[in-house]
């Protein structure tokens, strides 16, 4: 009797807590305490805490979030045209989009990084990966927009991309998938004999953040996955995770998941400087795209370059080491001082962690266990620094809070873990929603974490938002970390699947952003600098519109003795010197996009009329009281026509 109220209570006390927490929460069914609200709450009118840049993942692109509010801010577009501002459509942007394969309007990115002095941010450029056509791309901080796209020769997929040294020396690279190289017409059966991986290091230029290929390293035909540098003593090293160290040319599911380890790779990249200038590497040709954005015209152009520079991995003794690591390892991450090598065994039942100065001595002991194509396998107990035990299912990154712990993302089990790097305990652990793959706390891979958050990337929302259809939004959970367990405090939806993502303190970069370009200083070939000098030139089937836009009009207006099949180019300058006043474009018929114009800047148009007729243009971006005025006609005849070529003007 006594038991079975006992039982009773018991149930109802279940059922309580079930309720409370769908009433708190909804059907996610997580419990919010009562002040997270106020904790993510920014007030109308008030600035967030953080910016945040999250990888647009397979939408190619890069948004910008505010923390702690996880309010939208602004999407950058990166390796995807972009409509809404003309972004790969201009005249002025397509050419970022050129590869050696030719005009690529999409990729896929995963890893946002935040340019690094000292190992500390320096809020001057961001860096992200193009993983389908191997690229690189570097944002500038202070206009928020793409820079420069350098395309990988040799490579297939540059997923351990791009994780940069401490300061900035380099972004470094390595293809996830091995590949024929050079690449030639071969079985795939022969993968082991054929098939290399490459490591690629990119030369950053410290005044410009101007990327050059600076050399490459072949390594054996793994998967590399994942990559960090050292920093403080092991400065001058990189890491990369590998997979499929079996060489499974086929069903890699199973084939390469068959070894209890695989390895990190450490590549002391200071070693191969050295090598290089000994001329122990080898000049191979090679075909890659490098685009930039000239500063003073604001137009990206393609270079086509036909060489790499190129070290065997075993022909540079000191350079490459095997780490053996359990097992098919997804991320490698370096704690702030430089020592810890954290490897998150995707399919370990421990969370390895290598000892930097311990791999230094196995080095110098010679604690070997074999090598590989010329590299050294240094012995596991030799380097290991501990094992986190119970770790849950699928460990895949860590970052750190700078005060001694870490934070491992797991993706079977779906929650962070918290351990302490002086022993490798576990002491907190929080579920999450669904399936995380990356985290990120600010600052949380540089000597100097931020801290404060903690933010996981999560592949599966299931039932935490509204539903929209058969694809439901990624999403991303902001804790707080300042207490000795983490706590949840928010759910904000994320613009494609966020991979990574990284977040600086809005105050280091908040007061550099450009407000306006000088129209002084627009050195654009085709810029109208006032309305006095607008025109309208005809080269054979050419066209020429010299524009200019201003709160509330275009200049000229209207133009006639436009026919048929001419090619069209509209070259507008946005004479606004306001901030956040661009002026849009756009015109019926224009197999195109529109283009949005920025205050001092040209963007052009191109539009080829395929029908007689009189078809406006108008201003997309309501910019004054008179916005739906700011519009024109363009008049079109048949090929060979009459009509002659007129425009507009006041008093004209
Ligand atoms: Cu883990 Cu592409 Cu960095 Cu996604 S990767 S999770
Ligand atoms: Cu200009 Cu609306």
């Amino acid at each position: 009797m006594l038991g079975r109220t006992i039982r009773y209570s018991l149930s109802g006390l279940a059922a309580a807590l079930i309720l409370t927490s769908c009433a708190g929460a909804g059907a996610g069914g997580a419990a919010v305490d009562a002040d997270a609200a106020r904790a993510v709450y920014v007030a109308p009118g008030e600035h967030d805490e953080l910016y945040a840049f999250m990888s647009g993942g397979f939408s190619g692109n890069l948004s910008v979030y505010g923390l702690p509010s996880g309010r939208l801010l602004a999407q950058i577009p990166v390796f995807s045209q972009y409509p809404e501002k003309g972004y790969g459509y201009s005249e002025q942007t397509r050419a970022l989009l050129e590869t050696s394969w030719g005009f690529i309007p999409w990729d896929d990115s995963h890893h946002p990084q935040l340019s690094q002095t000292n190992g500390e941010q320096d809020g001057r450029w961001l860096f992200i990966n193009g993983n389908n056509t191997p690229r690189l791309a570097r944002i500038d901080l202070t206009t928020m927009e793409t820079d420069e796209i350098l395309e990988l020769p040799h490579s297939a997929g540059s997923h351990a991309s791009p994780f940069l040294t401490e300061n900035t020396e380099y972004v470094v690279s390595a293809t996830r998938f091995s590949v024929p190289t050079p690449q030639r017409d071969m079985p795939i059966a022969e993968y082991k004999e054929g098939f290399a991986g490459v490591l690629t290091f990119v030369k950053v230029d410290p005044n410009t953040g101007r990327m050059s290929l600076a050399f490459q390293i072949k390594m054996p035909g793994f998967d590399y996955d994942l990559s960090r540098a050292g920093r403080g003593p092991s400065h001058g090293w990189s890491f990369f995770t590998t997979y499929n160290s079996e060489q499974a040319s086929t069903l890699k599911e199973i084939g390469a998941s068959q070894a209890d380890k695989d390895y990190i790779a450490a590549v002391n990249w200071q070693r191969a400087e050295v090598c290089v200038a000994d001329g122990r590497a080898s000049t191979i040709p090679a075909r890659y795209a490098h685009n930039v954005v000239d500063h003073a015209t604001a137009v990206a152009s393609t270079r086509m370059l036909t060489s790499s520079v190129m070290l065997e991995a075993g022909n540079c003794p000191g350079m490459v080491y095997f780490l053996p690591t359990p097992k098919s390892p997804h991320g490698v991450d370096i704690d702030p001082s430089g020592e810890h090598i954290v490897a998150g065994g995707k399919l370990a039942t421990v969370l390895p962690v290598h000892s930097f100065s311990k791999m230094l001595k196995a080095i110098e002991d010679r604690a070997l266990d074999g090598e590989i194509g010329g590299i050294p396998v240094l012995r596991y107990e030799a380097t290991i620094g501990g094992e986190v035990q119970n770790p849950g299912l699928g460990p895949l990154h860590t970052e750190f809070d700078g005060n001694g712990y870490a934070y491992t993302s797991v993706f079977l089990s779906s929650e962070i873990i918290k351990w302490r790097l002086s022993d490798y305990t576990v002491v907190d652990r929080v579920p999450t929603y669904y399936s995380i793959g990356h985290l990120m706390i600010p600052g949380g891979d540089t000597r100097k974490p931020y801290g404060k958050y903690v933010i996981a990337l999560n592949k599966i929302t299931k039932d935490r938002y509204l539903p929209t259809g058969p694809e439901l939004t990624q999403s991303a959970q902001l804790y707080d970390i300042t207490g000795p367990t983490m706590r949840l405090l928010l759910d904000f939806p994320t613009v494609g699947e966020p991979h990574y993502a990284q977040a600086v303190p809005a105050s280091l970069i908040k007061d550099r952003q450009v407000r306006t370009f000088a129209l002084s200083e627009n050195k654009d070939p085709y810029a109208t600098l006032s309305e006095k000098d607008v025109k309208v030139t005809r080269q054979g089937t050419t066209v020429h519109v010299y524009m200019t836009a201003i709160r509330s009009h275009f200049m000229p207006d209207n133009i006639e003795g436009i026919q048929v099949g001419d090619s069209v180019y509209f070259h507008v300058t946005n004479l606004e010197q306001d901030w956040d006043v661009p002026h849009g474009f756009a015109m019926l018929g224009a197999r195109n996009a529109e283009l949005l114009i920025m205050p001092g800047r040209t963007r052009t148009l191109l539009w080829v009329p395929t029908r007689v007729g009189v078809y406006p243009f108008y201003c997309t971006d309501f910019c004054s009281a008179l916005h739906q005025e700011m519009q024109g006609y363009m008049r079109v005849s048949e090929r060979g026509s009459t009509v002659p070529l007129q425009w507009n003007t006041p008093g004209n």
